[in-house]
């Protein structure tokens, strides 16, 4: 065997010394965007993201509520791939579509009316009806009606007058007669108007309908649009049924595609990307891993990936170490695939992002990932925690939780993510099935994780994560050192402050 001189380590082996504070390198001054699809030198990434955080390619982590919820905040969710092509496709349209929404034909819209007269004109026109409510759930207040086969169907009582969900709205806007759809979207949207369109069987407007309250809704700056005014949506692809699955996901809509593997260096991956290759050019964007090491990167990004995916063994849920004695620490898995992106982009002009998949635990990870030179970060743990993750939220033992499982568990059954043939018989698993603390609502942890980011990216003098890759100084830890930085020789008075934060 060859060896690798150095061992390999983890973030928590890491701290970032500080660098000179300007006075202007504020936190509201620092940018975290970043390129998510490889580009020339002197050109833009023609996918950026606004936040450096992406979603896992997981049944507990990405579904379309996760990819909305996170393109409004600036970031993407990969749809998870362990399902049916029809599903996934299903999952995108609905992401894709969350921004538009049209009322069947207003005339049969009546105050006086019922929702069982709605299931009516349904059952006549043979599609479902179904209510745009503000927050995406049926809890959420009634925007809208809609009409389309897409949408999550509402469960409102039949007998629900319509004047009582009309509650919310101020009034009925018309517009000017004959103005389309997609006219009516864009007046929407430059008004910055929180409304559905109505219209008629022509698919002309009749009317908008909106919130009394929608200045107090104001969109966040951070959102993640391309074409068409629609959030970006990722999807996971495989090796395996990619002929079939990638036409449809792009059909549907998909801004950007992920092999979801647990080991990347692989000629399937490199079959997949120049299959994908001839069939769309550079049109269709996709990313590829996941590798550890130099001639991983190499490879993939001669295959033609868009970004590349880091990690084996570091996820909070993967057993794979265990199992079968590979994967390398996190920290210097990034570090040299940084290190090879580097020299890709001197010897090529072509600057393919990397992404750090797995293992973040503190918020202070982030930062690390960034400044050893990840573009972004894919996390799974740190988004199944939140309300919009897909998984169910339990009490065990007095405390909140939220399901979360690995791919490669008996319960996600994704084994294509792991095959390497053989008997399948003789499948074994290399992630487990979990519970992780409950932590409320995807913005407010966001913002406060990406407010930490910004702050120590201020304490090293970097307003931007090129800046920090850059420019940023690190150290290796001592065990001792993690020790002194922590409380400290102290009782606490608040003896849950006693765990680890
Ligand atoms: P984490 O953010 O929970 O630490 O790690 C999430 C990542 O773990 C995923 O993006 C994926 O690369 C990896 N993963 C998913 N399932 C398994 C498994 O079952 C796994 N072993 O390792």
């Amino acid at each position: 065997a060859q060896y690798c001189n150095e061992p390999s380590r983890t973030f928590n082996e890491y701290l970032l010394i500080p660098g000179f504070t300007a006075k202007d390198t504020r936190v509201e001054n620092v940018s975290l965007k970043t390129p998510i699809v490889k580009y020339k030198k002197g050109e833009e990434s023609e996918i950026q993201a606004n936040i450096p955080l992406v979603s896992a390619v997981m049944q507990a982590v990405s579904d379309d509520n996760m990819a909305v919820a996170l393109a409004k905040e600036g970031g993407i969710s990969f749809i998870f791939v362990s399902q049916p092509i029809e599903s996934q496709v299903e999952m995108v349209k609905r992401a894709k579509a969350y921004k538009a929404g049209f009322v069947k034909s207003d005339s049969n819209l009546r105050p006086d009316q019922t929702m069982q007269d709605v299931l009516n004109m349904k059952a006549k026109s043979g599609h479902s009806t179904i209510a745009i409510t503000d927050d995406g759930t049926a809890e959420g207040k009634v925007l809208g009606l809609v009409t389309s086969r897409d949408y999550r169907v509402s469960r409102m009582d039949p007998n629900t007058k319509i004047s009582d969900f009309m509650t919310p709205f101020d009034k009925l806007i018309y517009a000017k007669d004959g103005c389309t759809l997609s006219e009516a979207n864009d007046i929407l949207w430059d008004n910055k108007l929180n409304a559905v369109p109505v219209i008629d069987d022509q698919q002309r407007l009749t009317h908008f309908v909106f919130r009394k309250d929608y200045d107090n809704h104001k969109s966040n700056p951070n959102e993640l649009l391309d074409a068409h005014k629609r959030y970006v949506v990722g999807a996971g692809v495989n090796t395996r049924d990619y002929e079939e699955r990638i036409p449809a996901l792009v059909e549907a809509g998909a801004d950007v595609l992920c092999i979801d593997s647990s080991e990347g260096y692989s000629e399937w991956q490199g079959e997949t990307l120049k299959w994908v290759r001839d069939r769309y050019g550079d049109t269709v964007k996709i990313g590829a891993g996941n590798v550890v090491d130099k001639e991983g990167f190499d490879y993939l990004a001669k295959a033609g990936a868009d970004f590349v995916k880091i990690g084996i063994g570091g996820g909070s849920i993967c057993i794979t170490r265990e199992q079968k004695g590979i994967g390398r620490g996190q920290a210097t898995a990034v570090i040299e695939v940084a290190q090879a992106r580097d020299d890709y982009f001197k010897k090529t002009g072509v600057y393919i992002p990397i992404c750090s998949d797995g293992g973040i635990v503190y918020d202070y990870h982030m930062t690390l990932a960034l400044a050893m030179g990840a573009d972004f970060l894919m996390m799974g743990r740190y988004f199944a925690r939140f309300d919009e993750s897909p998984t169910n939220k339990l009490n065990v033992n007095g405390n909140y939780v939220k399901e979360y499982w690995g791919e490669g568990s008996n319960r996600a059954r994704n084994w294509q993510r792991y095959d390497l043939g053989g008997d399948p018989r003789m499948k074994f698993e290399e992630g487990v099935d979990s519970y992780v603390p409950y932590a409320g609502s995807l913005h407010d942890n966001v913002n406060l994780s990406l407010n930490k980011v910004k702050s120590t990216m201020c304490n090293c003098g970097c307003i931007s994560i090129k800046d920090l890759q850059q420019n940023g100084k690190m150290t290796l830890v001592s065990a001792t050192s993690i020790v002194e930085g922590g409380a400290h020789d102290v009782i606490l008075r608040d003896s849950s402050q006693n765990a680890i934060r």
